[in-house]
């Protein structure tokens, strides 16, 4: 079969420090916030707990227990012939605290193996500096993102990486979904302080907290910004990206009202910060969506001068699943664990509420080369599902198989279309904690993990059906799909 992947496409996975490594307080880690969350359900929400050692199950703090099967690992992902492989930093193993000044030499010594292993496996590493979690010593003791001052200190530690691994590490991503934090996790993104027992992560935000998370959001675009022009100026290779929580907004119907409310969803939930870092500036929607919220926001000419000379070389972005918007009031609901609107009736949904929309995702890839004319990356896809091991312990995922297939078509079909896509990152693949419930059951990846929701297990590592099929899809750079 044909394929439209450009020679040289970047094919890999993804995973977050906090939701794969484990090992929360080995070699002088500190604890991050993702540290701080308990486990849930689709039907329980996480809560947060100030005591991170008090009973209780704490999903980061074993997660895939990745740090402890780090060698084994990047096997795996180069028997599927890798060519990226997207981690993250947790800023807690290099600044345990966050505001120190010299790092902890046993946290650089444990990256420097891996990007070292991942090169001598031939696969390139994206690494993204912060991935839903900060020292948690910033959240008590600064308030979070809300406090300026946490732009100097992750321009101190975003500098010190990009010193430590300078000719290792050439693709970089600053914030995981950075957009995320104003829609739907204050705490989880944003570092902002939430009552003991509360939770985290919710739809529905009031005026005074939009005022807080959009402060602490500006902090996170300036530093940003600022860590983009550092990384060009300490060598003009590094590449940085963006990473936008790609949210794509149909009308449920041709109503007029309908499509506006879908337009703007569309510019909140994804052009809102794609803009300010990829044009260096914000919208206008964005000054209209404050004065909408009674939102003061101080933009200094300091801060939009940084805003305008730091902006990225490639988007990138995830991609589950698309949402629909109505003007009728009467019918949003949570359609799932972080999407709100309505259902859409051409689609099906998983477990979790999630549609899949491959089509969405071949829309919102031509819908930012219109907008940018950036390289694009897909750096999250893939199916959460509960998987079950067969008598003969295998796991027969053609669920998965079906859902990744239809993605990578729409992505094939996106590039026959003009799109400038240069990379495929599949979310966890290798199973992980669920940022959303924290649960392990709900599992991405096309290597099994053998552990549960209590954080009980072997940790021992099995490939499923879809390994075997992804590897054939990236060693016929995309021809392969059957
Ligand atoms: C994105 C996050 C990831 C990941 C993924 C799947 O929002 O960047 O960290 O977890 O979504 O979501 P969940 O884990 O809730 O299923």
């Amino acid at each position: 079969m044909a394929t439209h992947f450009p020679k040289g496409f970047l094919w890999g996975g993804a995973t977050a420090a906090n939701q794969y490594e484990g090992a929360w307080q080995a070699d002088g880690k500190g604890d991050s916030t993702a540290d701080h969350l308990l486990g849930g359900s689709v039907t329980q929400p996480r809560r947060f707990a100030e005591d991170a050692e008090q009973p209780g199950y704490f999903p980061a703090h074993v997660a895939s227990d990745g740090y402890h099967h780090t060698e084994a690992d990047i096997k795996l992902m180069a028997d599927m012939g890798f060519s990226v492989y997207r981690l993250s930093i947790a800023w807690t193993r290099l600044f345990p605290k966050g505001d120190e000044r010299e790092p902890n030499q046993a946290g650089l010594d444990y990256y420097r193996r891996v990007f070292e292993l991942c090169r001598q496996n031939g696969i390139e590493p994206l690494v993204t500096l912060s991935h839903f979690e900060l020292p948690y010593h910033l959240t008590a003791a600064y308030g979070g993102w809300g406090d300026r001052r946490l732009i100097d200190f992750y321009v101190h530690y975003a500098t010190t990486v990009l010193r430590e691994y300078a000719g290792l590490v050439r693709y970089w991503i600053t914030f995981n979904e950075i957009n995320i934090g104003f829609l739907l996790g204050s705490y989880l993104s944003l570092g902002l302080p939430v009552p003991d027992g509360a939770v985290p992560i919710s739809t529905t935000q009031t005026d005074a907290a939009l005022q807080a998370s959009l402060t602490a959001l500006h902090h996170q675009l300036v530093a940003s910004a600022k860590v983009v022009q550092i990384a060009h100026a300490l060598d003009p290779a590094n590449q940085v990206g963006c990473m936008i929580a790609g949210m794509v907004a149909y009308p449920l119907t041709a109503a007029p009202a309908d499509v506006l409310l879908a337009q703007r969803a569309n510019e909140l939930n994804n052009f809102y910060c794609g803009d300010v870092q990829v044009r260096g500036h914000y919208p206008a929607m964005a000054k209209r969506y404050w004065q909408e919220h009674d939102i003061q926001l101080t933009v200094t000419d300091a801060d939009a001068a940084v805003l305008a000379a730091g902006t990225v070389d490639f988007y990138s972005f995830s991609y589950y699943s698309s949402g629909t918007e109505t003007a009728d009031a009467d019918k949003r609901e949570l359609t799932g664990n972080m999407s709100v609107g309505v259902k859409n009736p051409y689609l099906t949904y998983s477990e979790w509420g999630w549609s899949t929309d491959p089509t969405g995702l071949r829309w919102y890839l031509n819908t930012l080369t219109s907008r940018y004319e950036l390289p694009l990356m897909v750096v999250e896809n893939g199916l959460g599902a509960v998987d079950t091991l067969t008598a003969a312990g295998t796991i027969e995922d053609d669920y998965r198989i079906a859902y990744l297939r239809e993605h990578i078509q729409a992505m094939s079909d996106a590039i026959a279309d003009g799109v400038n896509l240069i990379g495929y990152t599949i979310w966890g693949w290798v199973d992980l904690v669920s940022a959303g419930t924290g649960q392990m059951a709900k599992r991405y990846g096309v290597v099994y993990v053998d552990r549960d929701d209590t954080g009980q297990g072997t940790f021992r590592r099995l490939p499923k059906k879809s390994y075997a099929w992804y590897k054939r899809v990236i060693a016929s750079n995309g021809a392969d799909l059957a």
